[in-house]
């Protein structure tokens, strides 16, 4: 095998170190074999085949160690192998695999709706149901949200992402690649604009751009209609897109005033990647249903509804379920990561990591006109690129950047309905010593493309 640990965590070396040309010899191997074995639909971003991942590196089958700006999309916030999600996992594993909650339940789940009470905006009561994906939280707080109110109609924003399953895909905005040629998609979702700031025609404020979505799902839905608005407080696939200030706090006033359901979709910004435990922290704003996912169990697939008891408790006996939602080895790891977020203060780390990688972002923005935009919010933070005009979205640089940067060791992303946002989500468990030589990278990456 390769010279490298065959074990990952914070014990890796947190360093970047190219010993082959990216991707290598043996991911290119590997990647033959995916190409003859798994389908093309299932993108790659960056064809190295990952060994080991800790801290803030992941290192590939060739021995490169990567710097890792992704967090497999916002997903390993505590770190790669997190040592309290490892040992809590390994220890659930142990003693069982598998009950199937319905059928016998265990404490690990309701530990982890315990957590999820206390942890999501808000004192009112609250309860939790657990689940095994993004998408499956957002299908059931629809399911929740329409037999609470006896209403069918959903609805959601321009730039929205919910997921890939029917009814999350009518819910997502952006047809190629999540929609083209998968239709029908399921009926009542009904789309509003969203705030975007720097896309505004003229600059409106957040109360300006609220009463502009609620005009349209006013005027053409129907506000007795709506069983629920879902909205991301700052869109994710869609770009990093923060609302103007004051946008959520009036979209909560009047969903609350005309009986809809408020769904924040915290899959991508929750568990303390912008800064607080969730987005909606950072205007007060206290939703009726909260979704989570991704960060909350270091790499494990559990994801959750949480909401208000009595919304919570509409839907009848049996109507919630499946048979893996809250697999007790998921929950086992949540309650490891959420422990590591508490005991090292993973908030204020997200702020840390947000005011050095802002002041990187904003001298690359000062270099180079191609920078429209620098937006985000902690440790969740991006940059919309542009052509000439200050305007026409560049999704060919976008690329470029992110390409050059991979070819370096620096794993980036790309998102935004243009295509044209790079985007940066490292784990919180990274390094200032890292986060500076990667985007050292992603400067070098600019002046390359230029
Ligand atoms: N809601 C806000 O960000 C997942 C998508 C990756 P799942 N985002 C990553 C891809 O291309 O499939 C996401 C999200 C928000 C819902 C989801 C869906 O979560 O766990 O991927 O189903």
């Amino acid at each position: 095998m390769t010279d490298t640990p065959a074990l990952g965590g914070p014990g890796l070396p947190q360093q970047r170190r190219l010993v082959t040309p990216i991707p290598g010899p043996r991911s290119q191997e590997s990647f033959e074999r995916r190409r003859r074995l798994v389908p093309q639909g299932v993108g790659t971003t960056l064809p190295v085949f990952v060994e080991a991942a800790g801290g803030g590196v992941l290192v590939d089958v060739d021995g490169n160690s990567l710097i890792d700006l992704a967090s497999g999309i916002a997903v390993t916030s505590v770190g790669n192998s997190a040592p309290a999600v490892v040992e809590r996992a390994v220890e659930q594993t142990r003693r069982f695999t598998h009950t199937c909650f319905m059928v016998t339940p265990y404490d690990g789940y309701v530990d982890v709706c315990e957590q999820l009470a206390d942890l999501t905006p808000g004192d009112h009561d609250k309860k939790t149901l657990l689940l095994n994906s993004g998408a499956e939280a957002v299908e059931n707080a629809v399911k929740i949200a329409r037999a609470h109110t006896g209403r069918t109609a959903v609805a959601v924003v321009d730039h929205a992402y919910h997921g890939r399953t029917n009814l999350t895909m009518a819910m997502t905005a952006k047809s190629m690649p999540y929609k083209h040629g998968f239709g029908p998609f399921a009926g009542e979702v009904y789309r509003a604009p969203m705030s975007y700031p720097f896309r505004e025609p003229t600059a409106i404020s957040g109360e300006q751009a609220a009463e502009r979505t609620i005009d349209v799902l006013e005027k053409q839905v129907g506000a007795a209609s709506l069983s629920c608005l879902v909205i991301e407080p700052i869109l994710g696939e869609g770009g990093f897109v923060v609302p103007a200030d004051g946008y959520l706090p009036r979209l909560r006033e009047w969903t609350e005033n005309s009986g809809i359901v408020l769904v924040a979709d915290e899959i991508q910004t929750g568990f303390c990647r912008t800064g607080d435990w969730f987005a909606c922290d950072h205007e007060g704003v206290v939703p009726d249903l909260v979704t989570t996912a991704k960060g909350i169990a270091g790499g494990f697939p559990l994801a959750a509804v949480t909401g208000r008891a009595e919304m919570m408790d509409a839907v009848h006996v049996g109507g919630l379920g499946g048979t893996y939602g809250g697999n007790p080895v998921a929950c086992a790891a949540a309650l490891g990561a959420i422990e590591t977020m508490r005991d090292e203060d993973l908030p204020a780390r997200a702020r840390e990591i947000g005011a050095l990688v802002g002041e990187r972002l904003a001298a690359i923005a000062d270099k180079h006109p191609a920078v429209g935009d620098v937006r985000g919010r902690g440790a969740m933070m991006a940059i919309e690129i542009v052509g000439a005009d200050g305007r026409t979205p560049d999704a060919a640089r976008a690329g470029a950047v992110s390409a050059h940067c991979h070819e370096q060791g620096v794993v980036t992303l790309t998102c935004g309905t243009y295509g044209n946002v790079l985007r940066f989500l490292p784990p919180l468990a990274t390094t200032d010593a890292l986060l500076t030589e990667g985007f050292d990278v992603v400067a070098a990456a600019f002046d390359a493309t230029a």
